[in-house]
């Protein structure tokens, strides 16, 4: 449903800003920063935080949230990265959302979206992202190339999602530089930080290893650790809260 809506809005917006709009856009000229390099850093904490205002799974979360105040808190509570929904509709995002929290922090951004379409990398790179997510469970493994190779062409990274041994062993040749273990499954909902650990012996090293959702706890991360783990993707956790971003120290702290 959501992808089916994604192609809708994708083509509307490619008649609203054509790319050739989209290329005049300030960010055209900046170098993005390496999310890969960022969790790695051993001075930060490998957290990628979020900002979700909605989700399908959990409803609405923290609505009215100050991307401002939450995205330098984050950074300053210790956060590798930031991961901004920008989809609006069953997210409550925006490409704003993403621009705002550009405007105040120098940190990776990751374009947290349903990319289908070569013109969403185009919108990336011109709100001012320095990565992209693709989702191995929307698109065929060429199309998973494809994309990414056009990401990289903006030298933009890419955090590909899989949640199964058969999406993960179909998507390896896509060169991402991220691998992502979605711990919940978009079809159902169900959480299991169990499906990171049972993939990440598949995962080859030259890719950083992050694992995504549903993560509550410091043990859980200590433990993730343990399987290769470098990268943690929070959302929920600290968007609950009606400060995420005093959430998101008290659990570095
Ligand atoms: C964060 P959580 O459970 O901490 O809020 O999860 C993040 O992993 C989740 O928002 C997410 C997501 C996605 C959202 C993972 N993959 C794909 C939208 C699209």
């Amino acid at each position: 449903q959501i992808i089916e809506h994604k192609k809708t809005e994708v083509e509307q917006r490619k008649s609203l800003y054509p790319v050739k709009l989209l290329e005049q856009s300030i960010y055209f000229a900046t170098q993005p920063v390496s999310m890969k390099k960022y969790i790695q850093r051993e001075d930060l904490s490998g957290i990628i935080a979020e900002i979700k205002r909605k989700s399908p799974s959990k409803g609405v979360i923290n609505p009215h949230v100050s991307v401002e105040r939450t995205s330098i808190g984050y950074m300053q509570a210790g956060a590798s990265a930031l991961s901004v929904l920008t989809d609006t509709n069953f997210f409550g995002g925006s490409n704003d959302d993403l621009t705002t929290a550009r405007k105040f922090n120098f940190c990776p951004i990751l374009r947290k979206d349903f990319t289908i379409d070569e013109y969403q990398i185009v919108e990336a790179k011109s709100i001012g992202a320095d990565a992209i997510l693709l989702i191995a469970a929307a698109l065929e493994p060429k199309r998973l190339k494809a994309l990414a190779d056009f990401a990289h062409s903006f030298k933009l990274e890419v955090l590909l999602e899989v949640h199964n041994l058969e999406e993960l062993q179909a998507s390896l040749d896509a060169g991402a530089d991220l691998m992502g273990v979605n711990n919940r499954n978009l079809k159902t909902f169900e959480l299991s930080v169990e499906i990171s650990k049972q993939l990440a012996q598949h995962i080859p090293d030259s890719m950083v290893k992050v694992s995504e959702s549903g993560i509550e706890s410091v043990e859980t991360i200590m433990e993730l650790k343990k399987y290769g783990y470098e990268g943690f993707l929070m959302g929920q956790n600290f968007m609950q809260h009606s400060r995420p971003e005093v959430a998101c120290k008290e659990f570095i702290d």
